[in-house]
């Protein structure tokens, strides 16, 4: 069994990080490579056991609220070719659902999420680090978006939670990791060349 070739795609909330990894797998898969995604997201730490209005209070954008742990484990369980279950994360209520997906070993597994390159448990478990840097107004704009349509939020709830933890952990956790990225993608998603340097990147590194 090849060991799997583990890229993370990391950088802020909006920054283009689903959109980069989405067309990078379509791109992948459509060149026969075996891909699997997982979301960094999926991995938010269970909160059942607090009020709402308790889980209302967490900091979503500091490392601790990950299970990181968790991930680590699945990512060294697919290198190691087992099989793994992820969890599943509702960002309305914030807490886990009941079911897990069951996924086998694949030839490249890609992890998207905004404090992969903190951790560091994880760090050493990627093949390849890539970190999205989009101004964070465009960021921004991105999430009221998407937090209004997808994430059942209102515009003065973007608008509190990005001054509260968003903007000061970004500033204290995400961008202090540029460094740490073998490669720096800016002008998001829709980057052809950088998206092209990467599936040759793959291509040439993990033994397809
Ligand atoms: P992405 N987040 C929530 O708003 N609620 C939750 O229950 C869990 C996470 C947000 C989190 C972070 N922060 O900025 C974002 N806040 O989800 C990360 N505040 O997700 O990378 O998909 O934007
Ligand atoms: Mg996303």
């Amino acid at each position: 069994m090849t060991l799997p070739h583990i890229i993370a795609i990391s950088g802020a909330s909006g920054s283009g990080k689903s959109l980069f990894t989405e067309t990078l797998c379509d791109e992948l898969r459509q060149i026969d490579t075996d891909v699997l995604v997982l979301c960094e997201d999926h991995y938010y730490r269970d909160q059942t056991h607090l009020e709402m209005s308790e889980r209302e209070k967490t900091n979503y954008d500091h490392p601790n609220a990950f299970e990181h742990e968790l991930l680590a484990q699945h990512l060294r369980d697919l290198k190691a070719g087992k099989s793994i279950q992820y969890p599943h994360y509702c960002f309305k209520t914030h807490t886990r659902l009941q079911k897990l997906t069951e996924v086998t070993a694949h030839r490249v597994v890609v992890v998207e999420g905004i404090l992969l390159l903190a951790s560091p448990e994880l760090m050493p478990l990627f093949d390849l680090k890539v970190y999205m840097d989009t101004p964070l107004d465009i960021c921004l704009l991105r999430r009221i978006q998407r937090d209004l349509t997808e994430r059942g939020r209102t515009l003065d709830s973007v608008a509190k939670q990005y001054e509260k933890t968003v903007k000061p952990m970004y500033h204290q956790f995400i961008q202090p990791c540029r460094h740490k990225a073998n490669i720096v993608v800016t002008q998001g998603g829709k980057n052809r060349p950088a998206l092209e340097v990467i599936k040759a990147h793959i291509r040439n590194t993990s033994k397809l």
